[in-house]
């Protein structure tokens, strides 16, 4: 039986269904979760589905999640966890309280969990998994559903720019295209820029700074945050500031977070980063990571394991 049908099955067998995804969510948790929701709804009217976690103000335009009130309401559900590689990293620890525990992923799968679990890495995000299972089980894909996934698919590959791409990607896409949403639209909304943001950016360049060994790192602090009155979690917009640059082959971003700590995210343009935000606690894809330290001397630690990465890999 293929992975669509025993996923399909599944959700046919539960009365209520809760999908989950990572904290601090991006456009592909968003997609994956909330286009599922919205294709279960869709397909299966009298099922009771919520998504739960953390909104995000900037992700406002793909959907909103649902408040999470209590423990008690995962008894007796299918619990679905999208994108999201590690359980420490699930955004509502109560992910086994559920009769039926589901996994859809495409990070390295590090540490396996769930009852039943898809994980793939060649795909571009995990609402393109999701995309993929919606037209493989023929179902009747929404507008709505089709723009939130949509999203999460540009989000994780760049809008089709980063490694990963394949012939699926754009079936999928086509696919979702096809519902007739207003493409033109969800990009005018998903790359407006304000111009604080565009001053921060040029701010955070000019202060860049880059080791003898190639691995490039900006510092957002909270000094800058606060100049630019840029929210909390706005902070991962600058990840990929010194993607491109000639003489730069791992480039990290420290970005301040609310409670004090540091967001850090790991950018290479081939050399595998994922291990060294696993040393740090945290996680992610062979070329896009990230994890979160204490302070920045740790951060200068993780400046020079990059640089001995370069020097390992020559
Ligand atoms: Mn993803």
């Amino acid at each position: 039986m293929t992975i669509y049908k025993q996923i399909k099955e599944v959700i046919e067998k539960y009365d209520k269904i809760i999908i989950l995804r990572h904290i601090v969510p991006d456009g592909d948790a968003y997609g994956s979760q909330l286009g599922l929701k919205e294709l279960i709804k869709t397909n299966y009217p009298n099922k009771e589905v919520y998504a739960f976690g953390e909104e995000i103000g900037y992700l406002k335009h793909a959907g909103t999640p649902d408040v999470f009130t209590d423990e008690a309401i995962f008894k007796d559900a299918l619990v679905i966890v999208t994108d999201c590689g590690n359980v420490e990293r699930i955004d509502n620890q109560n992910y086994d309280k559920g009769a039926f525990l589901l996994k859809i992923d495409h990070h390295p799968d590090a540490t396996p969990y769930g009852d039943l679990s898809w994980v793939d890495v060649n795909y571009t995000s995990a609402s393109e998994m999701v995309g993929d299972l919606a037209v493989n089980n023929n179902w009747e894909i929404t507008p709505v559903a089709a723009r939130v996934i949509y999203h999460g698919i540009c989000t994780d590959s760049g809008r089709f720019l980063f490694g990963g791409i394949t012939p699926r990607t754009f079936e999928v896409c086509a696919r979702l295209i096809e519902t007739g949403f207003d493409v033109f639209e969800m990009y005018k909304t998903m790359y407006k820029r304000s111009f604080p943001v565009l001053a921060l950016q040029s701010e955070l360049i000019a202060s860049a700074k880059v080791t003898d060994h190639k691995v490039g790192y900006v510092i957002l602090t909270d000094e800058l945050m606060k100049k630019y009155n840029l929210s909390y979690d706005e902070n991962g917009k600058f990840s990929n500031l010194l993607k491109d640059i000639e003489g730069i082959d791992i480039w990290i971003t420290f970005s301040i977070r609310e409670d004090g700590k540091w967001r850090v995210e790991f950018r290479s343009n081939g050399i595998a980063v994922n291990e060294l935000a696993v040393k740090w606690g945290g996680g992610g894809h062979k070329m896009a990571a990230g994890a979160i330290i204490n302070n920045l001397d740790e951060a200068m630690q993780i400046v020079e394991d990059a640089n001995q990465i370069i020097i390992d890999n020559e």
